[in-house]
Formats: structure tokens, sequence, C-alpha cells
């Protein structure tokens, strides 16, 4: 099927409708209505903020207006766009906004309106559900109805399956992502720092169009990489020996979540390589099995056991693999999920986690649900010798006594390993988003063609 020139809000209005039905059989007095984000300043100040579109709005409208609102016709199936009122100090700064013709010509709705028009269409139902009130909708919550878990539940299971159009935008972030990481494995001789492996990063995205990241990336070097979400990205490379990146360019609300991981000289420590290699194969192992009906919690433990094996043959571990299983050890080392979901969120909804869970290797998992067809979702598995996890760690005798800490010291300058891909389930199987290769070889390779090109082969001003 060819791909939709608009993003087809009208069709995931009707994917939502198709939920809500399966909760509320009549749905005869009942409309739907979402505001978008809107636009803020900073306190004090007239300098606005970062604007970011609120999903579920997004999802409806594809529309990136700030103070937008979207009202869906559960009846008649008849999706409204509202737009804000022409603002003249507005056009002086900004330019003239969108007229209603041409929003008409560029979003996939039945009609659009100015907000002025929105009690006329408020006043049609009983019962108008939106997911909450906040500053967006606040003047018309005599209108409304929140904190609908029906809502949440429909909008959330709609957002879960991704279509032919949003797998497109998935496809070209993910596109883009790869370029950054190859740039960023490519100029060692500009990265003295761990912000230069982030400005090489975002700048190489900004190239391409991606103006915003997901989300904050994560660049960090020798043992800041076993900090989960390190966002300081502002330590020497020095001396050390591996650099861990974790980066996503966005295109058009849609996410992109790539982790690599190589050595600053282009050649790998023996350590960091063994680590590599096994983090590897529990992604690679985890990967292969990936289609519709497999449940994400097995695939999840299949890494903790790969990661168990490996850690015995390397001495980190010793004694009885059925006594390291049981007793936890492994998540001291690995102690987030496999993966998550991914869509216009980089922790996208729907997975249900349980941070409950009496399991500690589950209680990171952020899927908690069998894979079905058009589900995206991260592959990442890590392993990490962070001082503080291990320090929690053994304070239960039964995980410390596993643990050969003569071994296990010599791992400690690698910090971390994770390697996180971006994957499609599709009807048999898998298709993978992520092109930048996690061979080793081929990324020493490229790190040390970088490095004999030199500085002034880079474009760098200061
Ligand atoms: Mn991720």
């Amino acid at each position: 099927m060819p791909i939709p020139k608009k993003y087809p809000a009208r069709q995931h209005a009707l994917n939502v409708k198709t939920h809500l039905k399966t909760k509320i059989p009549n749905l005869s007095n009942h409309a739907l209505f979402l505001s978008g984000s809107i636009q803020e300043s900073d306190k004090y100040s007239d300098s606005a903020k970062p604007f970011k579109q609120e999903r579920y709005f997004y999802y409806l409208s594809g529309c990136n207006i700030p103070g937008s609102h979207v009202f869906y016709d559960l009846n008649k199936e008849e999706l409204v766009l509202f737009l804000p009122e022409v603002d003249q100090d507005d056009v002086m700064w900004s330019g003239l906004p969108l007229s209603i013709k041409e929003a008409e010509e560029k979003f996939n709705v039945d009609k659009v309106v100015y907000e002025t028009e929105i009690d006329s269409y408020l006043t049609k139902y009983d019962i108008n559900l939106t997911p909450d009130i906040n500053a967006a909708n606040k003047q018309y919550r005599n209108f409304l109805e929140s904190d609908d878990k029906i809502l949440f539940y429909a909008l959330d299971e709609s957002r879960l399956i991704k279509d032919d159009y949003e797998i497109a935008l998935m496809r070209k972030a993910a596109k883009i992502t790869d370029n950054c990481h190859l740039a960023v494995m490519s100029a060692l001789p500009i990265e003295t720092n761990e912000t230069h492996i982030h400005a090489e990063f975002v700048y190489h995205a900004i190239r391409q169009g991606s103006k915003h990241q997901a989300y904050d990336p994560i660049c960090c070097s020798g043992p800041n990489c076993g900090t989960l979400h390190y966002v300081k990205n502002d330590d020497e490379l020095g001396t050390k020996q591996s650099i861990l990146i974790d980066a996503g360019a966005e295109w058009e609300n849609y996410a992109s979540d790539v982790t690599r991981c190589f050595p600053i000289t282009g050649e790998w420590t023996k350590e960091h390589l063994e680590i590599y290699e096994a983090v590897r194969e529990m992604q690679f192992k985890t990967m292969e099995l990936i289609k519709p009906g497999v449940e994400w919690d097995e695939l999840h433990l299949l890494a903790h056991k790969i990661l168990i094996e490996k850690f015995l043959e390397l001495g980190i571990f010793k004694g009885d693999k059925q006594e390291i299983w049981e007793s936890g050890v492994s998540a001291t080392f690995f102690p987030h999920g496999l993966g998550h979901l991914l869509g216009m969120d980089t922790h996208d909804v729907g997975g249900y986690p349980n941070y409950d869970d009496a399991d500690e290797k589950l209680r990171y998992l952020r899927l908690r649900r069998p894979l079905q067809k058009g589900m995206v979702v991260t592959d990442e598995p890590g392993i990490y010798f962070s001082p503080f996890l291990i320090e929690a760690g053994f304070k239960d005798a039964n995980k410390k006594r596993f643990v050969d800490e003569q071994v296990m010291k010599k791992y400690l300058p690698v910090g971390g390993v994770r390697i996180e891909d971006d994957i499609l389930v599709t009807e048999t199987g898998f298709e993978n988003f992520t092109g930048i290769t996690s061979d080793p070889t081929e990324i020493s390779k490229i790190v040390k063609d970088g490095i004999a090109k030199g500085r002034s082969y880079f474009h760098n001003v200061v």
C-alpha cells in the first residue's frame, strides 16, 4: 500500500474509536477533545521555552501549531481542528500563521476553524472525553470529562501499533541517527572531551534537518559509561579506553534511540572487547527471536542467562549457574530492561511496566506484553561496572558470594557497554531500522581511519 501524503490523523481517530468501543459499547453521547501544548515562556522572561507538541494531540491531528485543539465527533467520525486566533502582535514578530485554507490542505482533518468556535462543538454531546485538565484546556473545563482511564487505554493501544506513515517517519529518524553515530566514531581528532561527542552528534542531526533530539544525548567515557542516563557529558576523554553514546534524532515528532560503543584509540582493550562481545551476543540472540506472539519478558530473561554464562566463562562469576540465576546478581550488572516501545515518545506508551515487580530482573522492564506486528521496540542489552550498583548489590551476601572481586576489578575501567537498535516487529519476524554497524572490527576501522585523517581534516573553527 502506498504511504499516504498526509499524517493519517483521521485513521488514528478511527483507531481510538475502535479501542474505545471495546470498553464503552454505546458511544452515541461521547466525543473527544484534545488540546495541544501551548507556547510557554521562561519565568520572569519573554524568551520562549523549547516547544514540544503534546503527543496524544499530535496523534489525532498531525499539527505542530502551539495552542491548537482537536474535536472528534465519534458519531459522524468527523475530525475538527481548531487553530488559535491570529494575534496581530505575533504577526509583526513571527510572520503570518497558517491560514484556515492552508491548514485544510496540510492536515488530514475534516474541518479547520478558529478556537472561537470551540464552545459550539463542546455543547453537542453530553460527554467530551479529554486526557486531563491543564493550562491549555482549563477554560473549557466545565465541558470536559478528564482522568478517564478508558481514554488513555484507547489512545495507548492505538499508538502501540505503528502504521506505514509512522514507520516511514521512524525509518527516516533512524537513518539520520546512523549518519550521526558514524560521524561521532569518525571524528576522534576533534573529540577530546565528552562535550565534543555530544556536539558532533547534534551538529550532524541538525545538518540533516532534525532540529530536535528525541532525548538528551548520553555521551560518556570510561567509568562514566556505568551511569545509565549520564547527561553531564563534560568529562575529558584523557587516557580512558571506552566511549558509550546513546543518542537519537527525532523526525517530525518520531524518535530514534540508538547506542553505540567504541574504543577511544580504535584499539579494543581485552576487557572492553570481552564485555562488548558478551553484550553483542545478548543482543543478537534476543533479536533473532523477535516476532509476533513472543513474550518480551522471555527475551529479557534470555539476555540475563547469556550474561551469566559469559561471566562464568570470564571468571567474573563463580559457582552454580542456577544459584547465580536465583540470587538476582545478574541485575547488578544488567539493571535495566532489554528494551522498550519506541514511537513519538522515546519510552513510548502501552508497555505497562511493573516497577514493583518482586523479581528484580524484571522490575525495570518497560515492555511487559507479547510482541505484535507493528510495534517498534529497542533491543538494548547492557553490562555495567558501576561502583554504586556493585556496592548496593554486595549488601546482599547471597549475591556477593558469586562474584570474584579480583577478576571483576579488571573490568572497572570499561565502565559499561550497551548496544541498542530500533526494531519493527513484522508479520514473520522483524526489521532492524538501525544501520550503523555494531561489528567491533568495523568499528575499530572506522575509528582508526578517522584518527589517521588528523585534526586539520575536520571542520572545526574552535
Ligand atoms: Mn533506549
